[in-house]
């Protein structure tokens, strides 16, 4: 058995700079497990036509280091998931993280031994190592949710989830395809699929809203503007609600008129981008506001979809505007003006099986060649629990999160010492320019560690009392919000079945919680429980 002072699981944004922070800043001997044969996590696995990243290139990256930052240079306003990948490998070869990674193995159990405070850790290889702090970076959207729907083993015809894309791509030509899903992934794929094809069927469940990306070039004068301003762009991201380069609004959406408040959806729709849901302050905690935008984004999209009834469809709204994670698109609404592309509404002719053929609805029989799952993740907690990971006490992860996931901040569990989570449940994590959130919390687990190292501290774990207090505390944020309104997003864990009901993320903005953090760091992390023992 190998030992470490710290072992990371996983190799995306968070493992990499986590690795980083405790190898060079803190000299601590570390190492990263990573399932895949490489480096990248999500950005490794989503490889479906059409991956794009919906934050702006310019953020959506690390600002911990100038050089990196001005070294680098993002060609498209959004950047796509070939883009993001090389990035993550210029990053990785420029600070030389990779002689500390290991590559296909999956780690399938983290013990944790109380006599030696140590972790214990096993791999699907049979590798076994042990180290004393384990630090989470598997990202909150990475275990696929493949539907369990009946008879997908019987299907004659190839079947993807995009979350777990062939690497070598999928052939689309000349054939029938359908698409079960329109989240994020759904709105960006369906226009690619569309390109190919010979006939692709959209199944839709609910309704999404869609804002135009407004995807472009990035002009030589923004390019030089970027390079010349980390600390502006650093700030600046650091100070927004959620970690984009855009402020909100203080402008109430009832406080114009409505030939004012129009104008103000149009410039921002023609703009794209998530900026749009900023035009005003109060478009996710005031439900007339909110009316006001739905009226206008369902006007829009009947202006371009020209079948009526696939309008109506697309535009049946069953939440309010932003109570789910918003979504932009490229020509996801004109595909459905293509003779080829037809969209099955789900809510009337549910699925009832798949067959050796094809999807069988309560109306009909459709035949297809190839069928992807745009069915999102075990979002947040699934790729965690998915790892046999057992505390103190022989408390294991599951039983501890059966109602739901309990942790302080997000970044630690009740009954688990030393273990970290980066953008863990109960943290900003999928509400912010994930990036942000992730070097945030790198920085004060990174400090956290220290303090122990120079305080001779052995052991730092929180409590029950502190996560419940937490849960109280985001149940407090989000009932400022309109969220709780659409209860049956996977932000609620809504859609994998079985799993508690509950809103997982922390809502109340980044500045307010990296505030909480940094008066907890100051007061050294009394706000824990640290033994010397
Ligand atoms: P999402 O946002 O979870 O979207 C999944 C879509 O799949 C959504 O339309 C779901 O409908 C649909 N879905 C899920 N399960 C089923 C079943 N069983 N039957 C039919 N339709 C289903 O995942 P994405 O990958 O698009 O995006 C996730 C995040 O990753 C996103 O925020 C991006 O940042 C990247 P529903 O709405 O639940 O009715």
């Amino acid at each position: 058995m190998k030992h470490y002072d710290s072992i990371i699981i996983g190799a995306g944004f968070s493992g990499i700079y986590q690795l980083y922070s405790l190898r060079e800043k803190l000299k601590l001997k570390t190492l990263i497990l990573e399932s895949g044969d490489d480096l990248g996590g999500t950005w490794y696995w989503n490889r479906y036509p059409g991956a794009r990243c919906d934050s702006e290139s310019f953020t959506y990256n690390f600002t911990f280091s100038k050089k990196i930052f001005e070294n680098w240079e993002w060609p498209e306003r959004y950047s796509n998931q070939e883009v993001i990948l090389r990035y993550l490998n210029y990053v990785v070869k420029n600070l030389n993280l990779k002689k500390d990674m290991l590559f296909s193995q999956k780690i399938i159990s983290a013990h944790y031994d109380e006599k030696n405070n140590i972790w214990n850790i096993k791999t699907n290889k049979g590798l076994v190592f042990s180290c004393k702090y384990l630090i989470s970076a598997v990202g909150c959207l990475s275990a696929a949710n493949i539907p369990n729907i009946d008879g997908l083993k019987d299907f004659n015809g190839e079947w993807y989830h995009t979350g777990n894309w062939p690497h070598l791509g999928v052939d689309f030509k000349n054939k029938n395809v359908a698409q079960i899903g329109v989240g994020s992934t759904g709105i960006q794929l369906a226009p690619e699929i569309a390109k190919t094809a010979k006939k692709l069927s959209i199944f839709q469940r609910s309704a999404n809203y869609s804002i135009p990306a407004k995807n472009e070039i990035v002009n030589d004068d923004f390019k030089r503007y970027v390079k010349k301003n980390h600390e502006e762009i650093r700030g600046l991201v650091k100070e927004t609600l959620t970690g984009h380069a855009f402020h909100f609004s203080k402008q109430s959406a009832m406080e114009v008129n409505d030939k004012e408040r129009k104008e103000i959806y149009d410039k921002a729709w023609n703009k794209g981008g998530l900026g749009f849901r900023g035009v005003f302050k109060d478009l996710t905690t005031n439900i007339n506001s909110n009316n006001t935008v739905v009226d206008f984004i369902k006007e829009k999209v009947k202006s371009i979809i020209k079948n009526n009834d696939y309008a109506e469809t697309v535009t049946s709204f069953n939440h309010p505007f932003a109570t789910r994670r918003p979504t932009l698109n490229t020509n996801y609404y004109e595909t459905f003006n293509e003779e080829h592309v037809e969209l099955v509404d789900i809510k009337k002719e549910p699925i009832k099986k798949i067959t050796k053929n094809g999807i069988e609805t309560s109306k009909k029989n459709y035949a297809f060649d190839i069928i992807i799952f745009a069915t999102g993740y075990d979002a947040i907690t699934g790729a965690l629990l998915a790892i046999d990971i057992v505390g103190k006490k022989n408390l294991s992860l599951k039983d501890l999160w059966k109602n739901g996931p309990l942790t302080f901040l997000g970044l630690q569990i009740p009954g688990f010492p030393n273990f970290f989570t980066i953008t863990g449940p109960g943290s900003p994590s999928v509400l912010t320019n994930v990036p942000i959130a992730i070097e945030q919390h790198v920085e004060f687990i990174t400090d956290c560690i220290d303090y122990m190292e120079k305080n001779k501290i052995k052991k730092i774990e929180t409590n029950n009392d502190a996560a419940l207090k937490w849960r109280g505390e985001i149940e407090k944020e989000v009932n400022k919000t309109l969220i709780p309104e659409s209860k049956n997003s996977w932000l609620y864990g809504a859609n994998v079945a079985g799993k508690p009901n509950i809103f997982m993320p922390y809502p109340g903005g980044l500045p307010k919680y990296r505030e909480i953090c940094r008066k907890i760091a100051i007061d050294n992390y009394m706000a824990f429980d640290l033994s010397k023992k």
